[in-house]
């Protein structure tokens, strides 16, 4: 059974993760927008894969006998300064998801929750793997120069990058 305490932090992340994927997108639109269709795919499968981090926390909370529930999303924001102030926000948001990530892992851990805690080790690396990626990008964007044009080609990276291992050929 879920501790009280940990099971108020699991329902604030089902909201975090809804909001990581209204936030990306909202990115989504924007870089679409500006004319840059590569970046709005690359953002529109981030925030179909928050949505199932979300569905998971929300499964989880329902499987070890807690009320999961549905949160009011916060409206995400809509207008950037450029390209990079995206990625620059989605990386900073990243980090604050990583953050909360990691008091329910510490907080599991002090109140001996540890189906909670075991549950959450999914998200620990998946965070890593976020950051990582998000940081990848900024690192190629930075090497750009201020002209948008230039971001053309980074543009048509991003319509397939994701941070997954390619799958083996069968
Ligand atoms: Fe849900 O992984 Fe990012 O926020």
């Amino acid at each position: 059974m879920i501790k009280e305490n940990v099971l108020l932090l699991l329902n604030d992340q089902i909201e975090l993760e809804a909001f990581s994927s209204f936030q990306y997108l909202s990115m989504c639109a924007w870089l679409d927008n500006q004319g840059f269709p590569g970046a709005a795919q690359f953002m529109a499968r981030q925030a179909n894969e928050e949505m199932t981090h979300m569905k998971k926390v929300f499964d989880y909370v329902m499987e070890a006998g807690g009320r999961a529930i549905v949160p009011a999303i916060p409206k995400p924001q809509e207008e950037f300064d450029g390209f990079r102030d995206v990625f620059e926000t989605a990386l900073a948001h990243e980090r604050k998801v990583t953050e909360a990530i990691h008091h329910i892992v510490f907080e599991s851990q002090a109140n001996k929750d540890f189906t909670t805690f075991n549950f959450m080790q999914w998200y620990v690396a998946e965070q890593l793997e976020e950051e990582s990626l998000f940081g990848t990008i900024l690192d190629k964007i930075k090497l750009l120069d201020r002209d948008n044009s230039t971001f053309y080609h980074l543009d048509r990276e991003l319509a397939t990058m994701t941070g997954k291992e390619p799958s083996n050929p069968a």
